[in-house]
């Protein structure tokens, strides 16, 4: 029987085309060679298209059969194709939008507390297990406040234009926290045992100042409180704040608001003694004010100054985070690189 070249051609060509596609997708383990295979068959130009096209010089009694022959196959491939396209895929971990699954994931940093509020909570910690009260008070300060009830004389140099940011006649940004002190005082009687950690302002800016700084006040008020009850409290506060091995001494001086006053110096914590451009060659570094409460003071906030005495003390929150970080420079706390913060 006459069978024409076109129906002998195209039957075989899709019984041909089934037997080899499926070998080729089988062997291959790239999606781009499958993408390939796909366009080589499936595509306008593909052989099963081509093969399809063909159907139609086909006798009409056979159109049907081969048709559905042809569709049947190509919905096969492209299934197949699929299938195996996602396998290989989800093996080497890229999804349907190119993006590699598998990789680790971008570090979400979640922050850190700023080295200066990270060494006021040390500070504070210290004197809370001594059994001193958080005591805080506004940054914006009364003249008298700030200055009249600390027996700071008019005159004082601390009180020029010079040296303190003036809001009005009467009001200032507070030079210290000690206006927190007078200000309980005055609502308290002792005992009194109190910190002030804070912000304050001076007009003030070099590698050692700015404008800007904290501080820690503390005051300690009851009957027969010594000065030895100030060394004793400062050395402690000295020995867990660095470490135990700190040698300490008390040096004559003064403030308007103490009397006898000392500053406390700790052994270079750079050159241990020897002399180094840390502590300027004479082997101590300042780290606090202190003093015992002046009687100026208690009878500004009316305490009696035959039944009570007290101490009092300040230090610098930058100050102490320098020599216990080894930190050169005060304005890196300001300028917020998180490269430097990052560190603490
Ligand atoms: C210092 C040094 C010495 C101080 C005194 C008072 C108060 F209110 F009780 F009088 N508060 N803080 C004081 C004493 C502060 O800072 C260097």
């Amino acid at each position: 029987m006459y069978c024409g070249g076109v129906l002998q051609n195209c039957m075989s060509r899709i019984d041909e085309i089934e037997k080899e596609v499926f070998d080729r997708i089988e062997q291959t383990a790239s999606v781009d060679d499958l993408e390939q295979i796909s366009v080589e068959y499936l595509g306008r130009k593909g052989f099963l298209t081509g093969a399809l096209r063909d159907i139609s010089s086909l006798p009409k009694e056979d159109r049907p059969v081969e048709g559905q022959k042809a569709n049947a196959l190509k919905i096969k491939i492209k299934a197949v194709i699929e299938e195996k396209t996602a396998r290989l895929q989800q093996i080497c971990g890229t999804d349907s939008f190119g993006i590699d699954v598998t990789l680790p994931g971008r570090k979400i940093s979640c922050g850190s507390l700023h080295p200066i509020t990270q060494v006021a909570k040390e500070i504070s910690d210290i004197f809370l297990r001594l059994g001193f009260d958080i005591a805080e008070s506004p940054e914006v300060e009364t003249d008298y406040y700030n200055f009249e009830a600390l027996n700071i004389p008019k005159y004082h140099p601390a009180r020029d234009m010079q040296d303190t940011f003036y809001v009005s006649e009467n009001i200032v940004l507070r030079t210290h926290t000690s206006p927190s002190q007078p200000r309980v005082m005055e609502k308290t009687q002792p005992p009194v045992r109190i910190i002030s950690p804070g912000k304050v302002f001076r007009c003030d800016s070099d590698i050692t100042h700015t404008p800007m700084f904290h501080q820690v006040e503390g005051l300690m008020v009851d009957k027969n409180i010594s000065f030895g009850d100030l060394k004793g409290i400062l050395t402690t506060f000295i020995h867990q704040f660095f470490d135990k091995e700190t040698s300490l001494r008390f040096r004559p001086s003064f403030f308007p608001f103490t009397e006898p006053s000392a500053e406390v110096d700790i052994r270079c914590v750079m050159c241990k003694g020897k002399g180094c451009r840390i502590c300027s060659k004479t082997g101590w570094l300042e780290v606090l004010g202190s003093g015992m409460v002046h009687p100026a003071v208690f009878e500004n906030v009316g305490y009696d100054t035959d039944t009570y005495t007290g101490f009092a003390f300040g230090m610098g929150i930058e100050r102490l985070a320098m020599l216990k970080y080894g930190i050169d420079d005060i304005r890196k706390f300001f300028e917020n690189d998180i490269r430097f913060l990052g560190q603490f």
